[in-house]
């Protein structure tokens, strides 16, 4: 049972968003042609979503500006702009992506008071989301990851994937991925592959 996983593929994260990624619009059509192409017997997408005064937003922390850190339940947080608000354009797939033939769609995001970068669990890796127990339950055997942002969602999506589901092979597809910063999308590929996660191209996802 393949699955492929495309996360957070929102108008949040695309130019024009609110945490826009660069080239973030770029992974919908490779999105769209994975989904086209019969691979997957199994299509899920995760959706940030965040009620209005989350702790991962520097409007949240009087005195913070974005992109610095700042602290979230005693934690260190990167203070994000607002972005991916419930209920929000931000927060919509972006509107060419192919949702009617996803299967599945797991938000997260929405407890205030800890970020959730993974599909899979909150960054306190206390409260789980439900996602490892639907794809265990659909037996799932291989999950193929892309979206946005590769050095963030994507990232943690795919290391608690190999975690939480042993036996489960997993891949990084990375054209159809796009990270925030170069130096972070580098090593996040490298903390991927040194998980044992294989990085593949969105062709060698179609042909197997
Ligand atoms: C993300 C930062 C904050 C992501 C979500 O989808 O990669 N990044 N929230
Ligand atoms: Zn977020």
């Amino acid at each position: 049972m393949k699955a492929l996983l495309l996360v957070d593929i929102q108008n949040g994260f695309c130019p024009g968003g609110n945490l826009a990624v660069p080239g973030g619009d770029e992974v919908v059509p490779v999105a769209n042609r994975l989904i086209d192409s019969g691979t997957y017997d199994l299509i899920v997408a995760s959706q940030d979503w965040h009620p209005a005064d989350h702790g991962s937003f520097a409007s949240s922390h009087p005195g913070k500006t974005h992109f610095e850190i700042g602290t979230l339940s005693g934690k260190p947080q990167m203070m994000w702009p607002d972005h991916c608000v419930q209920g929000t354009p931000d927060a919509e797939f972006h509107p060419h992506l192919r949702t009617a033939d996803i299967h599945f769609i797991q938000q997260k995001g929405q407890d205030s008071a800890v970020d959730s970068y993974s599909a899979f669990r909150d960054n306190d890796q206390d409260a789980t989301t439900g996602l490892a127990d639907y794809l265990a339950q659909q037996g799932v055997t291989d999950l193929d990851v892309c979206g946005l942002a590769t050095d963030y969602c994507v990232k943690f999506s795919a290391l608690d994937a190999v975690e939480m589901l042993p036996g489960v092979t997993v891949r990084f597809i990375e054209d159809a991925s796009r990270g925030i910063t170069p130096e972070g999308i580098t090593a996040a590929i490298e903390e991927m592959r040194s998980r044992g996660i294989a990085i593949v191209t969105s062709d060698q996802a179609i042909a197997g």
